[in-house]
């Protein structure tokens, strides 16, 4: 039997087993965390933008803008305050509720925060949500973008501890968990997921979940990003994750994040709509909307407004997360083993 809440310490064996349990039965449990955290049928829209585009010195075996590789994407300069604004303006008309602004970076430089932080401000005053992913901060840098009132931070985990190496040597896991762990003095929300379909096992899937919903304070926020493989990149021929084991995945971060919102991030292009469907049923509640992610392709707006049309599902409102539901009391019967 598991604890009530998800203040609890998962060990590896309890990860594995939500991982074997029959399809239907984790989904059923999954759904049921779900309805008891979340409304249902509720769906986050985002926005993402790349304010500063390819040049990056790391070398994420997976990413399109490490300047190590010879991918198609061109180095750009950190686009202008105006720039982001009028784009802002597109995504909120767009229904975006969120947005989040992300820069190809090892990390911001001191000499860039103030124009950042305009960014952080204008983006605000628009109504919106704000997010960034600049890479690792120091502790300074963190205070500096929760004083201009950013929400949420993205910085990944990308892959488990013991996989890590694998896919990236220019920084470590730890140096990901410190930047974590600014965020959080800070008093930002922390967005923290990964990616799918890297060559990992299943072991390494439930050991990246096995750290995110063992933080002190789990992330607010946990993209599960598909790999997008790019020409170029040592992951362009990676093999696909199986849709079914994606769809298992999600909905063992459920049951393991019942409070966090699950984004079904990069990848979705290649999905299936039946596969998204399953996706939601697991109890992904966020998506990026908008013809472009970071340098791919996303999914057509029009297609999922239709796709959202055919689902029943509607718009999450922006205080969903500030007013979780409290939910936690049937949390045991939900995951129970
Ligand atoms: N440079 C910053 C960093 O690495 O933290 C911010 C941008 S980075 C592109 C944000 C995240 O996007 C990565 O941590 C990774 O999880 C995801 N990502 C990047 N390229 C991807 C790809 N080809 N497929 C899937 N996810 C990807
Ligand atoms: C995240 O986890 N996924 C987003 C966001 N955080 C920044 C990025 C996806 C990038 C997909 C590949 C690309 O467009 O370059
Ligand atoms: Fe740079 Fe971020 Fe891409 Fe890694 S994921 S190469 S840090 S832009």
């Amino acid at each position: 039997m598991v604890q009530s809440n998800n203040t609890k310490t998962w060990s590896d064996s309890q990860v594995q087993a939500l991982f074997e349990l029959p399809f239907g039965e984790l989904l059923y449990r999954a759904q049921t965390v779900h309805r008891d955290n979340f409304v249902p049928n509720q769906v986050q829209k985002s926005r993402l933008v790349n304010i500063k585009t390819g040049g990056c010195p790391e070398d994420c075996k997976y990413c399109s803008q490490s300047i190590r590789y010879a991918t198609e994407v061109e180095p750009g300069k950190l686009m202008s305050i105006d720039e982001v604004i009028a784009d802002a303006k597109s995504a909120r008309s767009d229904g975006a509720t969120r947005y989040c602004m992300g820069a190809a970076w090892r990390g911001p430089k001191s000499s860039h925060m103030d124009k950042l932080c305009t960014m952080i401000r204008e983006v605000k005053a628009l109504g919106l949500e704000t997010c960034m992913t600049l890479g690792l901060l120091n502790h300074d840098q963190a205070l500096e973008l929760k004083a201009a009132g950013l929400d949420y931070y993205n910085h990944n985990v990308d892959t488990s501890p013991e996989y890590y190496q694998e896919i990236i040597t220019t920084r470590t896991f730890e140096d990901r968990m410190q930047t974590i762990q600014y965020v959080r003095d800070a008093g930002m929300k922390v967005c923290c997921g990964g990616i799918l379909g890297m060559g990992e096992t299943r072991r390494d899937r439930a050991s990246m979940l096995k750290v995110l919903a063992n933080m002190d304070a789990p992330p607010e926020s946990v993209p599960i990003n598909m790999l997008v493989p790019i020409p170029g990149t040592p992951l362009q021929d990676a093999r696909r994750v199986e849709p079914l084991e994606f769809v298992r995945t999600i909905a063992v971060a459920r049951v393991m994040l019942p409070n966090s919102v699950l984004r079904l991030s990069a990848g979705r292009r290649t999905m299936s709509e039946e596969l998204q469907a399953l996706c939601f049923f697991a109890g992904a509640n966020s998506i990026f909307v908008g013809d472009r992610l970071l340098t791919t392709d996303n999914v057509e707006y029009d297609h999922d407004n239709a796709l959202f049309d055919k689902l029943g599902l509607v718009e999450m409102p922006p205080v969903a997360f500030d007013e979780p539901s409290s939910g936690a009391k049937d949390f045991e019967d939900a995951v129970s083993l």
